[in-house]
């Protein structure tokens, strides 16, 4: 579904559930990650690619009631009544409710809000859902209220809202690719400084994203236990980020304790990666962005340990027929993986994924 078909269908699922016309609709995509996983939260550098055709809609229009935001998801058909008060309670409509409020809290305690969402995401893909869900509502509680929305500043404002409301101590890439990215580009974005810069695209080759069937879960504790493993690397290492360190670190960083030295060895590899990704992107050498996706999703799983068994085998199975590259991406412990396939074998290479993974489906070639 294009973005425009994506805006028509929120306003149709507003108008169902509401009553009436939506006052603002706004969309917001999902992303891939190309390299650099673990790094944002560490100050380095990532490769996102904000996606074509998957994301999320939201339409909004004042009332029911002061203090009140009635949430409505056309894609579940499901509606949740939420009070500005509330804390988050692991629901979907935690992240529309931070969102509203952060962009228009004293204009939900006059009229408050009704909102209905539209995804063509799928959950626990890592593919950002939820980035894209804050982006697109923060889009439409800017534009409802005539606010500014600069996508810089939408992008830290989601990143707060997932920290501070939702409590997942994620990194901004996910926010910043969604609300900066151009769908279809990949954007290489150095997460400390949050200087960024489109990537070009690989002459004659696709990225085919693959979701493995098995859904992560990132408010779960593997990911918060990562961030804080890096915490207490950077700690014993005396550094503020691990992206302090550099290659006059190695004898240090070998010498930490289980599994510290295994957590910072892919921060400062997937750092490296990315860099010489951005590298091969601008090269056009699709064999060496390839060999560095291979490395990056060995490290994924022998140093970061955040792969599971399928999007092991989906990896490996992706280069056996032929693929130039593949890792898992995004947040880790399932989700998608991304494979770099050349044009002409695309089709061949998605019957093969098809046949030998009837769990797994593929949900875009860009
Ligand atoms: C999740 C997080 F939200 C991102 O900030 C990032 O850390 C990613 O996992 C891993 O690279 O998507």
């Amino acid at each position: 579904m294009s973005d425009r078909e994506q805006l028509a269908a929120v306003a149709i699922a507003y108008r169902a559930h509401f009553g009436g016309d939506p006052e603002v609709t706004a969309y917001a995509p999902g992303r891939v990650n190309l390299l650099g996983e673990h790094t944002d939260y560490n100050g380095g550098y990532v490769l996102p690619m904000a996606l074509n055709g998957l994301g999320v809609a939201v339409a909004l229009g004042r009332g029911p009631a002061p203090g009140v935001v009635e949430a409505y998801s056309g894609s579940l058909d499901a509606t949740e009544t939420r009070h500005i008060g509330d804390a988050a309670e692991g629901r979907w409509s935690d992240y529309l409710l931070g969102s509203l409020k952060a962009m228009a809290e004293a204009e939900i305690r006059e009229t408050g809000l009704s909102a209905a969402l539209m995804t063509t995401l799928p959950m626990g893909a890592g593919l950002s859902s939820s980035a894209a869900l804050e982006v697109a509502s923060l889009r439409a509680a800017a534009g409802l209220f005539g606010k500014p929305a600069c996508p810089v500043e939408i992008a830290r404002m989601a990143r707060a809202v997932e920290n501070e409301f939702v409590g997942m101590p994620c990194g901004i890439m996910d926010q910043f690719a969604s609300s900066v990215g151009r769908p279809g580009e990949a954007l290489f974005l150095n997460t400390r400084t949050l200087e960024h810069a489109p990537a070009p695209a690989l002459p004659a080759h696709r990225f085919v994203i693959v979701h493995s069937g098995v859904s992560h879960q990132l408010t779960e504790d593997g990911y918060a236990t990562r961030v804080a493993e890096c915490r207490a690397a950077c700690d014993a290492l005396g550094v503020d980020m691990l992206s302090d360190l550099g290659p006059a670190d190695g004898t240090r960083i070998e010498a930490l304790p289980e599994p510290l030295n295994r957590r910072t060895r892919h921060v400062l590899g997937d750092n490296n990666r990315t860099l010489h990704g951005l590298a091969a992107l601008r090269a056009g050498d699709a064999a060496e962005f390839g060999r560095l996706m291979i490395d990056s999703h060995a490290s994924q799983r022998d140093d970061y340990q955040i792969t599971v068994p399928q999007t092991d085998a989906l990896a490996e199975a992706a280069l056996a027929l032929g693929a130039l590259g593949a890792r898992q991406t995004g947040g880790g412990w399932g989700g998608s993986v991304v494979a770099l396939v050349a044009e002409t074998r695309v089709d061949g290479w998605i019957a093969g994924i098809s046949r030998g993974f009837p769990a797994a489906r593929v949900l875009t070639v860009t």
